[in-house]
Order: structure tokens, then C-alpha cells, then sequence
């Protein structure tokens, strides 16, 4: 791959083992969740969130995905209990989508894609920063939340009216007072297993948690999502879509549920 990574023909999930030879290691994510052969775990803890709206401070296209981005120089954002031990601190959310609604989550449940993925990205405290977390085996902790086409979701509505300041790759713009607990489901009954950030450098550094219950979307705020563009300005404009990974073999891993 002689230039940057991305999710084309030339630079996509295919290619990236070239710069990367952790891609075809032994717990790359996502991976296709089969609950049936998924065992209930009694000793896996209820997750706790707690998450300060005021922490948020930015969204930006960073010309993969766009992601809204939360001071974590304190402990006033983090994810405890679950599977992982000890404090980790939010550090961003973002998203993976398709082009059309049969397609875009990454991880998969008995092989059904979902339209979109979310993504909460925290870093274990025990490390001096999330640049130093990102590489360690339990470096970090991502809670996935799956969105399935239904009713617009309100609470996601704040988020797609900031997209029109970021529709190319590089911008930002400011990005304050949301609370993204707002994003999750009603339930927070999970799935877990040890498993890779999603993109390159694909460190084997998260332990995912992908809930089961997904939250909605509409069709209209899915295609809101498609607006925005892997390129920059100036560049031949390319829709931001079919930004997901395909899943991972599991090589004898063991997924695990919270609830029965
Ligand atoms: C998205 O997914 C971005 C990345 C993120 C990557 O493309 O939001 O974030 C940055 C800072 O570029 O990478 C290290 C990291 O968080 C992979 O994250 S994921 O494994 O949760 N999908
Ligand atoms: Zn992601």
C-alpha cells in the first residue's frame, strides 16, 4: 500500500495487512457475534458509566469517520466495572456506516450487518495517556452500540446538525454540553471478548463491549451520515460511506454475555 490507509479497492481492509502485519493477528477485530455459542458469564459486572456533559469539546472529520472529542485530563468521563478493571477515561466517540441501510456496522450479530455502528473509545488510567494506553493489551475499552433503521432518535440529532460544519476531511469545529449517554439503549446487557482497534495501526489493545440492544435511527438521519466526505476541500469529492471493517476470524476466542 503505498499511500494512506482507507476503505477503497486500492487502501482498504484488504491492503492494510501490507503496512500492518498485526491485521492477521491472533485478536483482530470486529468479529461476527453468534450468541447461541456465546456463554452467560455470573462473574461479568454491571457496566457504570459516568460521563460529564460539560467534557465534551470538539467533532472532526478526520477523513476516515468523524468523531466528537472529550477533554480527559480528569477522571470526570469514565467507564468502570464490566469486564475491566480499574478506571478508564472516554476519550471520543465516532461512527462507522454504509452506503445504503443493508450494511455499516462492523461487528455483526449471526451475521446481520446493522446500517451503523457507534463507537465509545476510553483509555485505561493505569497509563500516563490514551497514546500510551492505545498500543497496550489492556490499553483500552470500547463500547459499541449498533443502530437499526426505525424512528428518528433525537438524541442523536444534535450530532447530525454538526456534520454540515465538518463535511471535509480535516475540519472541526467546536462541540459542547452533550451528554453521550444520551446514545445509549435502555439496557446495557453486553457482550464481551479481547479484540483490536478497527483501523490501523489494528493494535490487539481493546476489550470490546458490544451491547446488546440496539438504539434507533431513521432513514433520513442515516443519509445525513452519507453527506460528509472522506476527502478535502480542493480534493475530487468521495462520499464517507462503507466505512467499516468486514469481521475477523475469532481464532479461539471466547465471547462472553453479561446476561442470560
Ligand atoms: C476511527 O476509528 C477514528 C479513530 C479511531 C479508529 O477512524 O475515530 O480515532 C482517531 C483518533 O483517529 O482510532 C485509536 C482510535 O481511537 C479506531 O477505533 S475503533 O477501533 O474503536 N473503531
Ligand atoms: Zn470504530
Amino acid at each position: 500500500m503505498s499511500h494512506a490507509w482507507g476503505y477503497g479497492p486500492t487502501n482498504g481492509p484488504d491492503k492494510w495487512g501490507e503496512d500492518c502485519p498485526i491485521a492477521n493477528g491472533p485478536r483482530q477485530s470486529p468479529i461476527n457475534i453468534l450468541p447461541k455459542e456465546i456463554n452467560f458469564d455470573p462473574t461479568l459486572k454491571p457496566l457504570k458509566i459516568k460521563y460529564d456533559p460539560s467534557n465534551a469539546k470538539g467533532i472532526l472529520n478526520n477523513g476516515h469517520s468523524f468523531q466528537v472529542d472529550y477533554e480527559d485530563d480528569t477522571d470526570s468521563s469514565t467507564l468502570t466495572g464490566g469486564p475491566i478493571s480499574g478506571t478508564y477515561r472516554l476519550k471520543q466517540f465516532h461512527f462507522h456506516w454504509g452506503a445504503s441501510d443493508d450494511r455499516g456496522s462492523e461487528h455483526t450479530v449471526n451475521g446481520i450487518k446493522f446500517p451503523s455502528e457507534l463507537h465509545l473509545v476510553h483509555w485505561n488510567t493505569k497509563y500516563p495517556s490514551f497514546g500510551e494506553a492505545a498500543s497496550q493489551p489492556d490499553g483500552l475499552a470500547v463500547v459499541g452500540v449498533f443502530l437499526k433503521i426505525g424512528s428518528a432518535n433525537p438524541r442523536l440529532q444534535k450530532v447530525l446538525d454538526a456534520l454540515d460544519a465538518i463535511k471535509t476531511k480535516g475540519k472541526q469545529t467546536t462541540f459542547s454540553n452533550f451528554d453521550s449517554k444520551t446514545l445509549l439503549p435502555g439496557s446495557l446487557d453486553y457482550w464481551t471478548y479481547d479484540g483490536s482497534l478497527t483501523t490501523p495501526p489494528l493494535f490487539e489493545s481493546v476489550t470490546w463491549i458490544v451491547l446488546k440492544e440496539p438504539i434507533s435511527v431513521s432513514p433520513a438521519q442515516m443519509a445525513k451520515f452519507r453527506g460528509l466526505l472522506f476527502t478535502g476541500d480542493g480534493e475530487a469529492p468521495c462520499c464517507m460511506v462503507d466505512n467499516y471493517r468486514p469481521c475477523q476470524a475469532l481464532k479461539g476466542r471466547r465471547v462472553r454475555a453479561s446476561f442470560k
